[in-house]
């Protein structure tokens, strides 16, 4: 069972001194291991190191440490008011280094004394998430935009840590309503401080296109001008996009576009009649129902489209997955949909992408080497759940998405005023208290990718819904996704997670202040 090392630990600061001016107070240094996703290991001891005036971030000579190096920079500098220069000469201080160790493609190792703070890792996302680490271990006002008093101190120790999963994602719904191209970067600096890797974009649905696509630019013009309840709409233009993408890999996240085909299609079966089996466009619209449009099956004009879509979108996402939807096509026959799936997943394939679909896709026959998000609830069918097992063993992976789980569009209890209750209420315990190793009887462990919190927008339209719904429970999917299962212990989570809601006050994130976490009060 993963131990905190109790309240906080007072140590004293004037070891720290190098200087030695003034005697140090007293102060707080937040244990090493009170930070979420808890880490993989925690050695703490020693003394601990006090970033100062003088205090410079050290990288080595190679661009991807600068980077991130200078990204911590931008972190503390507004906070601390010190200049922390970022500079390859010198020792002691906080350094970032690449090197050689077992810390996979995204651990890192973190070493904290008197003389300074170091984040080894083999790769940028090591070192990137290694920030993330030494950020918590900072008192929250760190995360202020104006100057505060400190004193800035970082526990002695030694974290070493590496992820559990591959895939720890969270997905955003914007087409139900759109999210400007400066929403979605504020999500993903959130995100990125959960070590979170990837962000997955449901770019269209009944109520909107929102991706431009050149050969069929009514689908924006058009199929994007409206919302749920009939607001403006909106769309990315490529420029926007690639904007996304970019700042996205700033933060060490990828970002899985996802076209919802066959069903889920209304904006773009509005947008081209010849889409239709009838020829005939039906109205954009803008309520809530789901299940009612269908791509044209047998026509060809639709294997058409979706080639330009996959061609284009593939174009300009660097990342290897491109996800296909697949869910709730209620007005799809089974045999359409298999239909479907057989002629769309090749085309995704030869434009050098890695399909992903919600497990429906499991009803037709999953490509090589395709994922598949699994939605469902403790109440849906054996059947159901036994044709993903089957999947799984024959070789698809799975994403875990259970939705009276982790779906962060659901309610937390009767008295939310945002989001859905289809998959029941989801408050803080439940969202965090299962393990996905363990979740679907049949899957086998190693089919099992990650987790991703999706967050679909019916009722969401503005930043502050997207973080009252997430926060807390983001959190929470960031170490089931992160932490290993030995970890894995609600009692000891809540006590971190409560020191958590003084980072976001800081940082101006409006959560939910559940009563099943002992919140801390602004000292
Ligand atoms: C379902 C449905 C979405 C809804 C969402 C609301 C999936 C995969 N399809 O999840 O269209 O927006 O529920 O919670």
């Amino acid at each position: 069972m993963f131990r905190l090392l109790g309240s906080l630990l007072l140590v004293t600061a004037a070891g720290a001194f190098a200087g030695g001016a003034a005697p140090a107070p007293r102060a707080a240094a937040t244990p090493l291991d009170r930070v979420i996703p808890a880490p993989t290991s925690v050695d703490a001891g020693g003394s601990p190191y006090r970033i100062t005036d003088s205090t410079r971030i050290r990288v080595d000579g190679s661009r991807e440490a600068r980077r991130v190096g200078e990204y911590l920079a931008d972190v503390l500098r507004p906070s601390t008011g010190y200049r922390l220069p970022v500079t390859t000469s010198g020792s002691g201080g906080i350094q970032l280094r690449l090197g050689k160790g077992s810390f996979g493609a995204e651990g890192y190792r973190l070493d904290s004394g008197s003389k300074g703070v170091t984040i080894t890792a083999a790769g940028p996302s090591g070192l990137f998430h290694g920030v993330q680490t030494l950020r918590q271990l900072l008192p929250a006002a760190v995360e202020k935009d104006s100057v505060q008093p400190g004193p800035w101190l970082i526990a002695g120790g030694t974290i070493k840590d590496t992820p559990r999963y591959g895939w720890r994602g969270a997905m955003l719904d914007v087409s139900r309503h759109f999210f400007t191209v400066d929403q979605v970067k504020r999500y993903i600096d959130q995100l990125a401080l959960y070590k979170m890797n990837k962000l997955h974009l449901h770019l269209s649905d009944d109520q909107g296109w929102r991706i431009a696509i050149d050969s069929w630019p009514r689908l924006t013009t058009y199929g994007g001008s409206t919302q749920v309840g009939g607001g403006p709409g909106g769309y990315y233009t490529k420029a926007d996009y690639k904007e996304i993408v970019r700042y996205a890999g700033s933060r060490h996240l990828e970002v899985v576009p996802e076209i919802d085909m066959p069903g889920h299609t209304n904006a773009a079966l509005a947008s081209y009649a010849e889409l239709n089996c009838d020829g005939v466009a039906p109205p954009l619209y803008t309520g809530t129902e789901v299940g009612f449009s269908s791509l044209c099956v047998d026509k060809e004009v639709t294997y058409d489209f979706v080639d330009d879509v996959v061609r284009e979108l593939a174009a300009i996402t660097p990342g290897r997955y491109l996800h296909i939807g697949g869910d709730e096509a209620h007005s799809t026959s089974h045999e359409d949909f298999v239909k479907f799936m057989d002629r769309v997943q090749p085309i995704v394939a030869k434009y050098g992408k890695t399909v992903v679909g919600w497990h429906q896709l499991t009803g037709a026959t999953p490509v090589k080497g395709a994922l598949a998000q699994y939605w469902g609830l403790d109440s849906t069918s054996a059947e159901e759940k036994a044709q993903v097992a089957a999947a799984a063993r024959g070789g698809t992976g799975i994403v875990l998405s259970p939705a009276d789980r982790i779906y962060l569009d659901m309610k937390y209890d009767a008295n939310t005023p945002l989001g859905l209750s289809w998959a029941g209420y989801v408050e803080v315990q439940r969202a965090y208290d299962w393990d996905p190793g363990e979740y679907l009887a049949g899957v086998p462990a190693s089919a099992v990718r990650g987790v991703e919190a999706p967050l679909w927008s019916e009722t969401i339209s503005k930043s502050a819904d997207i973080e009252y719904m997430a926060f807390p429970r983001l959190a929470g999917v960031a170490e089931l996704g992160w932490s290993p299962a030995s970890t894995h212990d609600w009692g000891d989570y809540r006590v971190r997670l409560a020191a958590q809601g003084l980072r976001w006050d800081a940082m101006g994130i409006g959560y939910y202040r559940s009563p099943q976490v002992p919140w801390e009060s602004v000292s």
